[in-house]
Parts: C-alpha cells; structure tokens; sequence
C-alpha cells in the first residue's frame, strides 16, 4: 500500500501507555497469529467474473464496488463451518502463544455485534451471531491471549470513513470527525470493555488521521492499561510495538519492541486463487530469523468465507507446530544473538542469573562432521542437540569453537544445539 514502512512515515513523540512489565509475556512470546477475516472472503479476490488483482481484503476498493453491491457480499457471508476452538487449537499446537484478529478492517465491516454501525456480522449476514464471542471464550479456555486488529480510519462503507487511495462511491462521503465520533470511538469502546482482556490493538492505515482524531481513540486504551498498541494509529503516537510488514528488518530495530507481519502466501484476506505460498520451511527460518534478532512474528491467517482456515495454510501450521514442539526452547523466552551474523544460520540466548544458554540454529549442516562457531570462546559445560538431546564434544581453538556434529542433518529446515556456560 505504501513504498515506506510505517516507522518512516510519521514520526510521533507520545509515549504509549506503560503499565509496568506490560510488554514482559509479548518478548517471551515471540510468535504470534494473525487473522484476516471479513466479507471479503466471499468474492475472494473476484468481482463480475473479473479476478481482481491485489489484496483480498482490498477487493472492495480495488474493484471501486459501489456500498449497494458490496453489501450484497455479506448477504452471502454464513461461516457456518466456523469453530472458534478449533482455530485456537490450531494456533496452540502451531506455538503460537496470542492471536490478532480484525474486528473491523477496511471494508468497515465488524465481525462483532456493534451498536454503532447496522454494518456488522449480526445485522447484515444470514450468520447474525457475533463472531468474535466464540474466540475470546475459546482463548479464555485454551489460554490463549487474544489481540484485535482496528481499521480507525479507512472505513470504505460508514460515511466519513476515510479511503486511502480517495472516495468512488458518493455514498461514502462525510464527515471523518463524525465518523471518528461516532462510528470508530464507540466501536474501540465496545471492543475494550465487552470482550474481556485484550493484549494488543492493532491499529492500521492512518489515513487522514491528526492529533485530534488519534487523541480521542487513544484515551480509550486506558479502559485496558495492560494493553500493547502499534505504531500505525496516526496523529503523533509510536505505541509500543513497532510493525515491519512483509519484511524482516536486516538487524532488528534498535530500542523498539518490534513484530514483522507476514502472509503465507500474497494475500492477507483469503482469496481463491492465490496459491504463492511460502514453504513451511520458509516460515520456519523467518521465525528463526526475527527471533534471533529479539522481534516478534505474527503470521496470518486468512479463513474462508464458510469459516475454514485453507488446507496449504493448516499444514504449514502443522509444520511450524512440529518444529516448535522439539525446538521452543531456542525461541520462546530467548533474546537476540550476541553474534553479528553466522555463517551456516542464526543464534538466540537466554540468559537466568549466571547461567547462560546459546541456541546455534544451524541451516547449512556442516560437511565433515565438524561446526565452528567463529570468534566463539569460553568454557562450556554442555552442549546438546534439541532434537534428541544427544551431548556433543566441543573444544576452543584459535578460530573459535569447534563442536563435533553428526554428519547428517538432525533437521534439515534449522537442527538447534543448546551449548550452556556459567562463565560470563
Ligand atoms: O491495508 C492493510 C492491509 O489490508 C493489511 O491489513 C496489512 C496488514 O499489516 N496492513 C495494511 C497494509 O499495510
């Protein structure tokens, strides 16, 4: 959408809302799942037999679709295959330890049963339930922290909402204060105070926001102190999180919480025939990747209009969730790399009073038996492969340390080997 990433596009001053040790479980977390999910998936990325290029969550702009029609979408929109506890389930055994989901994005419909706009899943759907209820309890039960995601400015269907790329419906027309008042302030309330303890507000697209308008949304962040926001509400606020979107920063960002979202394939909303899908593999090492440099990784999700998560999707979940069950310990809770770059994959630590433990995340397996870790020294008392916990001798020598490997892969994807000093 834009050719800058949002840190560069504005700069704001206003410190977020700290509650102290807010952020403490969001850095051990270090994995999280995005969900984009609307009206938009029942086109699904076509409109008047046209395949629409672009995002799926964008069809209604993308296509200039007249309010009238679109609202014909969500005549359609019945998610009846939608189980909220099965999606958590999904997330959970994929590692995920919280949940973003867009209560309401750009096509300004709500997923929820909201008084400030007739515009919403229980109003203007055949399904007439509210959708996020069944999420916020199945988290309650599986323990699963739950965030939402918040369109507070493009709004391409209540009047007044903004339209990044200009208005094509006069319908749309109006006045964004009044929006503001009473379309998008009210419905931020309502998702603060009805859905129980929300962990992240995610903010998005700041079009023709100013200091007024990001003013009176961000008072209501106080109804939950705990809360971690973004730096895309607009006006002169940076949050706390910082959002690199579909790329990993080169060596993290310096002084900033920061978690990279990314699709799985080219789309964050579903569409039918987008099939460019990111390998498990590739997902994988992009956790690596953003753990080792201390981010978070949130990783979307886009379900189908019936309710399902895409089959190419529950797999690479399953993947990750296979991954991170022998291999958790090198990413959640760790922090960044002491190492500049490593030639053959990535490292984390962890570090708890004198004892320090390092996570070598070997992509490129050694031939020869043999690992070097350059520049490496010191003594360690033990070192160990995560993926069956088998000791491996390691001795100093002049280019660093040595450590005596297997001669194939453990994993081919990332093998961890735990090596564990007290020195300091
Ligand atoms: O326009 C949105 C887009 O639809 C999607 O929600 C992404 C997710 O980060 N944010 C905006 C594009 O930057």
């Amino acid at each position: 959408l834009l050719s800058v990433p949002f840190t560069q596009l504005y700069s704001q001053t206003a410190a977020p809302l700290t509650v102290p040790g807010k952020m403490d479980w969001w850095r051990k977390a270090r994995l999280g799942m995005f969900i984009h999910w609307g009206v938009y998936a029942v086109p699904a990325g076509q409109y008047k037999d046209q395949e629409i290029g672009g995002l799926g969550e964008w069809i209604m702009h993308d296509a200039s679709i007249p309010r009238r029609d679109y609202e014909q979408y969500a005549k359609q929109f019945n998610p009846v295959k939608y189980d909220a506890e099965a999606w958590v389930r999904m997330a959970k055994e994929a590692g995920m330890k919280y949940i973003v989901i867009t209560a309401k994005h750009h096509d300004g419909f709500a997923l929820f049963d909201s008084k400030a706009s007739d515009w919403n899943v229980v109003k203007a759907t055949p399904y007439g339930k509210d959708l996020l209820k069944p999420l916020v309890e199945a988290c309650r039960r599986q323990g699963m922290k739950l965030g939402f995601y918040y369109s507070q400015a493009n709004d391409w269907f209540n009047p007044g909402g903004a339209a990044a790329r200009g208005h094509w419906d006069p319908t749309q027309q109006g006045s964004m204060d009044e929006y503001i008042e009473q379309v998008a302030a009210p419905q931020v309330r309502e998702l603060l105070t009805q859905y129980g303890d929300v962990v992240e507000l995610w903010w998005d697209v700041p079009t023709d926001m100013n200091r007024q308008r990001a003013d009176k949304l961000a008072a209501l962040l106080s109804l939950q102190p705990g809360i971690i926001t973004n730096d895309r509400l607009g006006g002169h606020y940076n949050g706390d999180i910082t959002t690199p979107e579909q790329y990993i920063p080169a060596t993290g960002i310096a002084g900033r919480d920061w978690e990279t979202c990314m699709t799985m394939n080219d789309t964050w909303g579903f569409k039918t025939n987008d099939n460019n899908w990111k390998s498990a593999a590739t997902l994988i090492r992009n956790l690596v990747d953003i753990a080792s440099k201390g981010g978070n990784y949130l990783l979307n999700v886009g379900p189908t209009a019936e309710g399902e998560f895409p089959r190419p999707i529950v797999e690479r979940l399953q993947a990750i969730g296979k991954w991170t069950a022998v291999n958790g310990e090198a990413i959640y809770g760790t922090t960044a790399s002491p190492f500049h770059q490593l030639p053959w994959g990535r490292a984390t630590q962890r570090k708890e009073g004198k004892e320090t433990t390092l996570y070598l995340h070997v992509f490129a397996w050694p031939k020869g038996g043999q690992l070097l870790v350059p520049g490496l020294a010191g003594a360690f008392s033990s070192a160990r492969l995560l993926s069956n916990g088998k000791t491996l001798t390691c001795k100093t020598t002049a280019d660093g340390l040595v450590i005596d490997v297997p001669l194939t892969a453990p994993d081919p994807v990332a093998a961890v080997i735990a090596l564990h000093t007290t020195a300091p």
